[in-house]
């Protein structure tokens, strides 16, 4: 009996370890969050100012297809954009023939369109899968989707102020998680766009669309991603006003109507969405799904 329950438990042990990304502890400390040379002012980016963090992990890298297939079939849960019908998809890795039948609807962006049958399981559209992509970080997930991950797995979202101070890295006042040059000695730090968007991807970083997770290297703090690939929800609600006042563990405003996405994409380039450093922010409603859309998960205590 005891060999049994030994053995039992042993395989317990190594289905988790399988299905759980390995964390990070993060040293709480004191940062300088945001940033009085901001790239975009108007998305709130500054002023600078001083803000604790206690202690916590983070996953050290995006949740990905994988994982969240995992989660979808221990639990049947359904993803809001499947239960929408249709998600944003943008227009460069659409198929002639989806792409054909679609009206456009995003005036300021009109690389965005909105495609039936587009959700996590099918991120290029309803002719795509990710049969092939198991290991790139699961797209098309709303807040809630990402919420409702995170809790299963014993987690949450980030704070804001943690993602930030967890993509510097330990470094003070730089751009990106790495430093302030973009390719230090020639070399690609993170999936981004390169050449002209939205109408040509030169993909001299290897990547068209999203790449496999840890595909570029690490942060100080072991963190990989945390710019490019894909975008990040964080618990937070979005504001573009911050006191300036030194903060504790600040969790944004209690409520408002768009949520705080960080890090930008493998869509974002310097001419139109110099969003790939770590002060950079953006906002999508909580229900908002998209082809470059995603997250990672934090908690208090290791698993
Ligand atoms: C989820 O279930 C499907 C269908 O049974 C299976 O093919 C797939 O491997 C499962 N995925 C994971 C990550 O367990
Ligand atoms: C997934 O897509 C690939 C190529 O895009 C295709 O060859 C394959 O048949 C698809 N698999 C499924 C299960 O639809
Ligand atoms: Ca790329
Ligand atoms: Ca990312």
């Amino acid at each position: 009996g005891c060999i049994h329950w030994t053995a039992w438990l042993l395989v317990k042990k190594l289905k988790k370890l399988i299905s759980c990304t390995q964390m990070v502890l993060i040293s709480g400390g004191e940062f300088l969050m945001g940033t009085d040379n901001p790239g975009i002012p108007a998305d709130g980016e500054g002023p600078q100012r001083l803000v604790h963090v206690d202690s916590f992990y983070m996953d050290i890298q995006e949740v990905t297809n994988q994982q969240f297939q995992s989660f979808v079939n221990a639990t049947g849960y359904i993803s809001e954009a499947e239960k929408f019908g249709d998600s944003f998809v943008f227009e460069g890795i659409l198929s002639e023939s989806v792409k054909n039948q679609i009206t456009q609807a995003v005036a300021a962006a009109p690389w965005w369109l909105p495609v039936k049958g587009a959700n996590w399981r099918h991120p290029d559209g309803p002719d795509s899968n990710i049969t092939d992509r198991l290991d790139h970080p699961v797209l098309h997930v709303s807040w809630a989707d990402a919420f409702t991950y995170c809790t299963w797995a014993n987690r949450r979202l980030p704070t804001e102020a943690e993602w930030e101070y967890a993509c510097r890295g330990g470094l003070e006042d730089r751009l990106y998680p790495w430093g302030n040059k973009l390719n230090p000695k020639g070399q690609h730090y993170a999936n981004l766009w390169q050449g002209d968007f939205p109408n040509h991807n030169s993909a001299e970083d290897g990547y068209i669309k999203t790449s496999p997770v840890m595909s570029f290297p690490a942060n100080g703090f072991g963190l990989y991603d945390m710019v490019g690939n894909a975008w990040e929800w964080t618990s937070d609600w979005w504001t573009v006003h911050h006191t300036t006042d030194p903060q504790h563990n600040p969790t944004g405003p209690p409520s408002g109507t768009d949520k705080v996405k960080k890090g930008g994409s493998y869509m974002c380039h310097k001419s139109y969405c110099y969003r790939y450093r770590c002060a950079a922010r953006s906002q999508n409603t909580p229900d908002s799904a998209a082809s470059n859309l995603g997250f990672r998960c934090v908690s208090q205590g290791h698993r």
